[in-house]
Formats: structure tokens, C-alpha cells, sequence
């Protein structure tokens, strides 16, 4: 039986940790690992009741940093494929074996959930209530980027994306930001590496809790995708190992 693993990035999650849990197949999944990023709120005791595995950062990295401590630990329990989602519900997890599915019958090593594909960015993420700007954003960053990394996806900035152990072992995810940009790098390697990405549609969810990035913070974001893009067309090799 093949070992999924599912990693869940936490930072102060304590209103969605249980309900995102909730809807994790375990029949299918062999581990869930929570790593807390110096989390203020009851995350961690929530997660233990749980019997999740909780992972701690040593300080507060960064959603970045607390990510690679998490790709190296499913590394180390010898996962075949790896799922992250992040802990606040914005992504619908019970989707998890569509997403599996086709690393397992080898046909692809990385699946993005999409909250675009088959619904189109207006009756998808606009009516799940995804801001306008963030919506704008998404569409022109997805449009330069699939110009740059060719993976022909509708959308490059959700939280829930599954990998086969050979991508995450194959990337230099080490060398990526602590920030939020670490997942525009992680499909930049993956590009770099020429794997093959699948999507699977999700229904899109917005609610305060789900996202708490303001205005500033996705702009910076959005800054770093586009060097990142820059450094890509420049020298691809930089994003191998
Ligand atoms: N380590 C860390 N993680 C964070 C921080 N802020 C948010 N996160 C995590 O990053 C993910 C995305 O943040 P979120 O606010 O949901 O953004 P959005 O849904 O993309 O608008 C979530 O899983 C959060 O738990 C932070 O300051 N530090
Ligand atoms: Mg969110």
C-alpha cells in the first residue's frame, strides 16, 4: 500500500484545524503531520486531541519555513506521495484521492487543486468569494506564468497540491523564501525539473478565517511571483539542484 502523507502548514488555525481534519480520508492517508509555526492560539493542543503529529518550528520561519521542515519530515517517513492543505478549510480536503489518484497511476507528479478550472474565475472563485483583487491578481499572475513555466494550469496559487515523493525529492526546496513566495518556487523547480502537473476543481471558500493576508502582504507576494518569473526566463537553472 503506497504512504500518503498529508502536511498542513499551521499558523494560529485553531477555528479550522478540526473541521479541515474532519474531512481528510483516512482510510486512504496513512499520516497527517501539522507543523505549527509558533502558533499563539490553542493550534498545537487542538491537533494533539487530534492525533495528528505536530511538528514544531523553533522560531516563527515563515509559511516557507515551516513548509520545507514538513516536505524534509515526509522525506524521512517514506511517503510515496505527499499532499498539502492548508489548515484553515479554504480547501475542500475530501477531494484528496482525485488528487492522489494520478501521481499513484504515475501519470503525473504534481496536482493543484483549482478553484478556476472547469468553473471559469468568475462563477469559481469569484462567487466562493475570493476579493476582486486578489481575483485580478490571480488571473494576470496565472497568465505570466504559465507563459514562463508552461504547466498549463488555470491557477498557480492555491493551498492544497499534491507530490509525488519523487518531485519532492528531486527539487531545492531548501533554498527557497521562508514566505509565502516558497510555493511559487516549488512549481518553478518543478517546471525547471520538466515534471508533469494535473488539476482537480474545488469549490472555492472564502471566510475571515481563511484568509487573513491583507492588501500589502498579496502584493509583495504577487511582486515576488513576478522575480521569480524574471529569474526563471534568465536562468532556469537556477532552479535546479
Ligand atoms: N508561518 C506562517 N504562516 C502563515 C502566516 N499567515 C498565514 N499563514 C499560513 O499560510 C496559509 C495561507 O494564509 P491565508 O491567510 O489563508 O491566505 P490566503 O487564503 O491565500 O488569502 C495558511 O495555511 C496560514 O496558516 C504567518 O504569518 N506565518
Ligand atoms: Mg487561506
Amino acid at each position: 500500500m503506497p504512504k500518503v502523507i498529508v502536511i498542513m502548514p499551521a499558523y494560529n488555525a485553531e477555528k479550522t484545524l478540526e473541521k479541515t481534519f474532519h474531512d481528510i480520508p483516512k482510510d486512504l492517508v496513512s499520516e497527517v503531520i501539522l507543523g505549527d509555526d509558533c502558533s499563539s492560539d490553542r493550534t498545537v493542543e487542538i491537533a494533539k486531541r487530534l492525533g495528528i503529529l505536530v511538528l514544531k518550528t523553533p522560531r516563527n520561519l515563515g509559511y516557507g519555513g515551516n513548509q520545507k521542515m514538513l516536505y524534509r519530515a515526509t522525506l524521512e517517513h517514506g511517503a510515496d506521495v505527499i499532499v498539502m492543505v492548508h489548515p484553515d478549510w479554504q480547501y475542500d480536503a475530501t477531494k484528496i484521492p482525485e488528487m492522489v489518484a494520478p501521481i499513484l497511476a504515475g501519470r503525473v507528479d504534481l496536482m493543484m487543486g483549482s478553484r478556476v478550472k472547469g468553473q471559469g474565475a468568475r462563477r469559481g472563485a469569484l462567487a466562493g468569494g475570493m476579493p476582486f483583487y486578489k481575483l485580478i491578481s490571480n488571473r494576470f499572475l496565472t497568465f505570466v506564468e504559465n507563459l514562463v513555466f508552461r504547466l498549463k494550469l488555470s491557477e498557480y496559487h492555491t493551498g492544497f497540491r499534491a507530490f509525488s515523493r519523487k518531485l519532492v525529492k528531486t527539487i531545492p526546496f531548501e533554498q527557497n523564501s521562508n514566505d509565502f513566495v516558497f510555493d511559487t518556487e516549488v512549481l518553478a523547480e518543478a517546471a525547471a525539473a520538466g515534471f508533469a502537473a494535473g488539476e482537480v476543481a474545488i469549490p472555492c471558500r472564502y471566510f475571515p478565517e481563511a484568509s487573513e493576508i491583507n492588501f500589502w502582504r498579496s502584493t509583495v507576494y504577487g511582486l515576488q511571483t513576478l522575480l521569480v518569473c524574471g529569474k526563471y526566463l534568465l536562468d532556469k537553472n537556477r532552479y535546479k539542484r
